[in-house]
């Protein structure tokens, strides 16, 4: 199967407070210099990379409430949604790099338009990223992404300078989340509140990686099948195994459990779009931290694609006749 897709990537526009250190805007490069394009033509994919996207300076950004430089990620934001809806309606399966998690707001948008009806939301993280404006207790947009897309929280949501274009087009019903960790307390009423699918890492624990995806798949096929847009966040897996990452948490998914959800939703054949979010150079301490983080990373992506442990040959291969 050839699966056409691109890659586009993501600076630092989300990474907004002033504590916070920068180097996400690396992540994408890191990536690519790990093989990824190669790989995925390896394994049969076509693959275009679109490059890194561009986004205009915005001088004066100062805060909207607690929300860091909403003018620069609202706009960033909706440079990205128009190019992956470009991608979307040539044919492509889009990937996005990045880069931190406000990226979601731009992609899922796009995606949603571009797909017309109904998406599902497989969203892999540590954190739920669903805080509002008003509950954000950083003002990071990247623990608030979802709160713009999901219909139901669309009242919650106050006008942010640069954020009027963004409309909700997620329903909750739709979105699965697998890997939490590290939850705020308002975002845990929003997951209850709205009856979210979430298998945090109790889940996890409980019922096996392989329940979990099982769970998934029913519920997300519960109605009609949805184009699936999976937003992986690298912070999902186990620090110990992927550190270079702005806010690592303990205990998380192995690489294995990591790589297996990859494999499933790659099985479904409605996988439609995919974020790699938050691999951070700079906050590995050592080359191989790095290294390990990007390996990781690169896993996920191949593991999207079409590649499984137990082997993989092209469709026409024949033996050699001696
Ligand atoms: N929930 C916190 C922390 C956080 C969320 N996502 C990340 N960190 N990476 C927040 O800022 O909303
Ligand atoms: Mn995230
Ligand atoms: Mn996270």
């Amino acid at each position: 199967i050839i699966v056409n897709f691109i890659i586009t990537a993501w600076g630092s526009s989300g990474r907004l407070s002033p504590k916070d250190r920068g180097g996400v805007e690396d992540g994408p490069d890191r990536i690519r210099s790990a093989g990824l394009v190669g790989r995925l033509q390896a394994q049969g994919c076509g693959v275009k990379d679109y490059g890194n996207l561009r986004f205009d300076d915005v001088a004066d950004d100062a805060p909207a409430g607690r929300v860091m430089r909403p003018r620069a990620v609202g706009s960033a934001s909706r440079t990205l949604a128009h190019a992956v809806f470009t991608a979307k309606t040539d044919g492509h399966t889009p990937v996005m790099l990045g880069g931190d998690h406000s990226l979601a707001i731009g992609s899922i948008h796009g995606h949603a338009a571009a797909a017309g009806g109904a998406l599902s939301v497989v969203w892999v993280d540590a954190h739920a990223d669903i805080n509002t404006p008003l509950t954000t207790p950083t003002g990071n947009v990247h623990g608030q992404a979802m709160s713009y897309l999901v219909r139901e929280l669309h009242s919650k949501i106050p006008a942010l300078p640069h954020f009027s274009w963004i409309k909700p087009c997620v329903s909750a019903k739709d979105i699965v989340y697998i890997g939490l960790r590290d939850v705020d307390p308002e975002e845990h009423y929003i997951l209850k509140h709205l009856g979210i699918k979430v298998f945090s890492m109790t889940e996890v624990d409980g019922l096996g990686i392989a329940r979990v995806m099982e769970e998934t798949c029913d519920y997300l096929f519960s109605d009609a099948k949805k184009p699936i847009h999976l937003s992986y966040d690298i912070d999902a897996i186990d620090p110990l195994l992927a550190p270079a990452t702005g806010t690592p948490v303990v205990g998380g998914l192995t690489y294995r459990e990591g790589i297996y959800i990859t494999e499933q939703i790659c099985q479904t054949g409605l996988l439609s779009a995919v974020d790699l979010v938050e691999v951070n150079p700079k906050q590995g301490t050592t080359e191989a931290q790095v290294l390990s983080t990007v390996q990781i990373a690169v896993d996920v992506l191949l593991g999207c694609f079409g590649r499984r442990r137990g082997g993989n040959h092209p469709a026409g291969y024949r033996l050699p006749e001696p």
